[in-house]
């Protein structure tokens, strides 16, 4: 199984920690397409090795190979609502987890969006029972 993992680099780096931590998790259960994305060296800066046109291709390649896509969505991102619109007309199945956050509200066009899994967690273990619970569902379907 193979999953994308989505969450912001240009954005923002602040949840970076946790998306490190998610990825972690994943990759003991199935194949991360993007490890990079929960890398502390990753800045906003960014990768020099490749032009973001490479970027850009070799996201969306990954993207169209992956079984499930799971983004971070705390912090917003142009780069993560753009994959998330993309899967969501491949028809991979999409979960979001957030952490509530004083002041910050999740876009209505993440969690208005029916096909979208919405999670809110707090802690590792509740984004892991979120995950486990998401696998559950799209293996049974
Ligand atoms: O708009 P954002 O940069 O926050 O978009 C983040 C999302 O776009 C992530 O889920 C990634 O899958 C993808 N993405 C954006 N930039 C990169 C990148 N390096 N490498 C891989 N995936 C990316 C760009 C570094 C940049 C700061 C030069």
């Amino acid at each position: 199984m193979k999953i994308y993992f989505a969450g912001a680099i240009r954005g923002g780096r602040d949840e970076t920690d946790y998306y490190k931590k998610i990825i972690t998790y994943l990759s003991s259960k199935a194949e991360v397409l993007t490890e990079h994305v929960g890398s502390s060296t990753l800045t906003i800066i960014g990768e020099k090795s490749c032009s973001d046109e490479e970027i850009f291709i070799r996201d969306m390649d990954w993207l169209k190979s992956a079984d499930l896509v799971i983004a971070e969505v705390t912090t917003p991102s142009l780069g993560v609502g753009y994959e998330l619109g993309i899967a969501e007309k491949l028809n991979i199945p999409v979960l979001c987890l957030y952490r509530k956050t004083t002041g910050k509200r999740l876009s209505a066009m993440i969690s208005g969006n029916q096909k979208f899994k919405c999670q809110a967690y707090q802690t590792l273990d509740e984004a892991q029972i979120h995950i486990n619970n998401f696998f559950k569902q799209e293996l049974q379907a």
